[in-house]
């Protein structure tokens, strides 16, 4: 057995609040080439359209296609790929696709009006987006239950239609990938990669229409096209590598915590696991737990880089530094697994997603309780929100003035525009003024 290679920190050691921020710093910046690249291959599928993809999609992802029909995939073919499956999986997709549904209608927001004394009439209208584009990401990071996590709030907020882009390297498709699309309710399929499939869905060509926001996570070279074409379109969010919390109050087996703090830690290299607690001999417990489990992982490695470069084991004194820590680190991840976790929660300002009491392992938030698994990584808590519903419609706001109310707002305005020495606004509001 190796051991276990990870940061002990304790809240007491004068230097906790530098290794603490030295731990949680993360820069996804991409350098100046990568930029370059991107800004090169968005330039070409702008100018030539379907060639471009073409061309790009056989150098990029080692294809040897000659026309968009090779890189389009037919909803009978989405189909096929969920009939293929065996029933276990079949059935696993759909209970995780439903209770993702039902959790997502209940964020829909409704639209609505108030009514004036004089009459008017004020109100919020609320529309879905016309088209949504996907990203999946291929090769290691392709999961799935992402797809259903982008797809469904999509679905469930009214957008008309959905594209998702998948790329496929060597030609390689994903049959579980495609069948997630099939439940979803994904309307079309192109077989694109990398900052051409971002530029192809943000500018559209040919073949591929032009959509109002791209939202999914991809590579470095996915993330600077999305941060360079936004304005053009709406876009999700750009995600840092994957990190959980956990705090415990020493009355959860080691051993799940042990496996919870891996089960982020298995995703990639740069993910962060931290454990927080105020029980010393816990602590120890969990240390123990981890070096005796991690080398029974599959994804041992993964794990094994992702903990020594940015795991954490925290001792701190109390409840209250417990919550102090949660709230600075504004993990993507909170599991509170603690006897209480209702007496906490009111004391949580910063977590993506917040996983309750012993039971609730960050694994079952992933594929089925129901709420979305893409949420703010990196800190950003603090100011954003898990994907939903509301990130794939838009408000309109709506005026309806009656006579009388264009009339007693007309003084208002008119002074106001005439303080702006816009006269044209004064003039307009003025017409309308009863005399
Ligand atoms: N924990 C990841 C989502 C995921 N886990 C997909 C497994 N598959 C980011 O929230
Ligand atoms: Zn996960």
């Amino acid at each position: 057995m190796t051991a276990l290679d990870i940061a002990r920190l304790s809240t007491r050691d004068s230097d906790f609040t530098a290794r603490l921020d030295g731990l949680l710093a993360w820069e996804g910046v991409s350098d100046a080439e990568v930029q370059h690249r991107v800004e090169t291959i968005i330039a070409e599928v702008r100018a030539r359209g379907d060639a471009a993809l073409v061309e790009l999609s056989n150098r990029f992802d080692r294809l040897s296609v000659s026309g968009m029909d090779e890189l389009t995939l037919t909803p009978e073919r989405l189909r096929q790929a969920f009939d293929g499956l065996p029933e276990a999986q079949r059935e696993a997709l759909r209970l995780a696709a439903e209770r993702v549904r039902v959790y997502h209608e209940r964020q829909k927001p409704e639209s609505w009006q108030y009514t004036e004394a004089d009459g008017s009439v004020l109100g919020q209208q609320v529309t879905p987006l016309d088209r949504a584009g996907i990203y999946v990401p291929g090769g290691k990071a392709a999961y799935p239950s992402s797809v259903l996590m982008n797809a469904i709030p999509a679905h469930v907020a009214g957008v008309k239609e959905i594209i998702m882009v998948v790329p496929t390297p060597d030609g390689v498709l994903n049959e579980l990938v495609l069948a997630a699309a099939h439940l979803a309710g994904v309307d079309r399929v192109f077989t694109l990669g990398g900052a051409q499939a971002v530029a192809a869905l943000a500018y559209g060509t040919e073949t591929v229409p032009r959509v109002d926001k791209i939202v999914g996570p991809g590579n470095i070279y996915v993330a600077t096209a999305k941060r360079a074409v936004f304005g053009q379109v709406g876009i999700d969010m750009i995600a840092g590598p994957s990190e959980i919390l956990v705090v415990s109050d020493g009355g959860t087996d080691p051993e799940w915590l042990a496996m919870d703090l891996f089960s982020q830690a298995e995703h990639d290299e740069d993910a962060q696991a931290i454990f927080v607690s105020w029980d010393a001999e816990h602590l120890d417990a969990v240390a123990e737990a981890m070096a005796r489990l991690l080398p029974t992982l599959e994804r041992e490695a993964i794990a094994r880089q992702s903990l020594a470069e940015r795991g954490a084991l925290i001792h701190c004194r109390d409840e209250a530094e417990a919550v102090e820590l949660i709230n600075r680190i504004a993990a993507e991840h909170l599991e509170l697994s603690v006897a209480d976790p209702e007496a906490w929660l009111p004391r949580v300002r910063h977590a993506g997603a917040i996983f309750m009491g012993r039971h609730t392992a960050e694994a079952l938030g992933d594929y089925c309780a129901g709420p979305n698994h893409v949420l703010p990584t990196s800190g950003t808590a603090r100011f954003s929100s898990p994907l939903g519903v509301y990130d794939f419609q838009k408000r309109s706001s709506i005026i309806h003035c009656s006579e009388a109310g264009a009339s007693s707002l007309g003084p208002t305005a008119s002074i106001l525009a005439r303080g702006e020495s816009l006269t044209a606004h004064a003039r307009s509001a003025e017409y309308r003024i009863k005399s």
